[in-house]
């Protein structure tokens, strides 16, 4: 097990987020990460590396450049205009009002903000810049270092970010910024099998029209779930990318039976393209236990999910994504690597 880390994590800790109309401690925290490193403690088998930092083209590569320097600056732009607190939106562009790069930060940040529930302060350009080269420091291990599989262990998440819009608490797309690190380095098909409980929206929308990146979702039901307004199975791309997108979105409760099933769906798609590099954006949000979502998989199940995965047999790169229940999380999370290592192992 090849684990990327970064000293970074922790600089990116909100006061709190809207939830259902009241302002709560931040789920996404950076015990989170403690508690997945712990787990890891005494594993013989795990390695920890540090991440080796690839500069900023790879993430331009992915997210505009506006949207880039807008990450770097609106924290220290939100203190010298007198605020006090966590940059949070509160008004957004939608249509009928005027979509323009604006001058006021309240109406800068809500034209990059797509929800409410995903502060930024000081440290948090530095943990996603840090987050972006800890994911791209696993492609690399996978896809130059001709490993079987790295895991990138960091928070905040990145799936839900755009090109060039943040919210349900990602920044930066880690998963797309390898998938197109890959194809930069050369690769000419690359897959990414999101199993966080949410839709990969931003991971979607990146790759739309494109048919060199296969985007696969199994996710709760975007009628009754975050982020709601994309992620339906009739969803299937655009252009040249049409048939290039797989959304398998499923019932509240959902279990580890119905989950395998989607997984098959999924794995048959994978399998029927050539595909170099698998990207696996990996959130333990599915936990029966965890606080904002309400698939029911258990802690044993996370093995089965590892297992599933490493039988499609391709050069793998885990994503650490969401997992809101803190205590399981760690073991959660070993899981799905360890039924992985065993299943290749065998
Ligand atoms: C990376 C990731 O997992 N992001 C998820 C962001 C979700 N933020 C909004 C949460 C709203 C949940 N409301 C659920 C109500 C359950 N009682
Ligand atoms: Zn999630």
């Amino acid at each position: 097990m090849n684990i990327f880390l970064n000293d970074k994590v922790a600089l990116h800790e909100g006061q709190g987020e809207m939830h259902q109309g009241k302002f709560v401690p931040c789920f996404e925290s950076p015990s989170r990460l403690n508690n997945i490193l712990s787990a890891f403690e005494n594993e013989p088998e795990a390695t920890f590396l540090n991440a080796t930092d690839y500069g900023l083209q790879p993430i331009l590569d992915v997210h505009a450049t506006d949207y880039v320097e807008f990450l770097q600056n609106i924290h220290k732009d939100w203190l010298a205009a007198g605020n006090t607190g966590d940059v949070i939106p509160y008004i957004w562009p939608v249509p009928g009002l005027k979509r323009i790069a604006h001058n006021n930060l309240n109406a800068r940040v809500g034209y990059y903000a797509f929800s409410s529930d995903t502060p930024i302060m000081q440290g948090t350009w530095q943990a996603v810049y840090s987050g972006a080269q800890t994911a791209l420091s696993a492609l690399h291990c996978v896809f130059q270092g001709n490993k079987r599989m790295a895991f990138s262990l960091s928070r905040p998440p990145g799936h839900h970010a755009h090109r060039s819009s943040y919210g349900g608490y990602c920044f930066l797309n880690n998963a797309a910024i390898c998938a197109q690190q890959a194809i930069t380095l050369g690769a000419k098909k690359v897959a990414i099998l999101d199993v966080d409980f949410h839709h990969g929206n931003g991971t979607q929308d990146i790759f739309y029209e494109r048919n060199d990146v296969l985007t696969i979702s199994i996710h709760g039901n975007p009628e009754t779930n975050f982020p709601y307004y994309l992620g339906y199975s009739e969803e299937t791309g655009a252009d040249e990318g049409i048939g290039f997108n797989l959304n398998l979105p499923l019932d509240n409760g959902a279990d580890m039976k119905v989950w395998l099933q989607a997984f098959e769906t999924a794995a048959s798609k994978v399998k029927a393209m050539d595909t170099e590099v698998l990207i696996v954006p990996l959130g333990v949000d599915t936990f029966v236990d965890d606080p904002i979502s309400n698939f029911t998989l258990t802690t044993e199940d996370y093995l089965t999910m590892g297992e599933a995965i490493a039988r499609l047999d391709l050069p793998t790169v885990f994503i650490m994504e969401g997992g809101y229940d803190v205590g399981p999380i760690g073991q959660n999370v070993f899981n799905v690597l360890s039924g992985f290592n065993a299943e290749t192992n065998k």
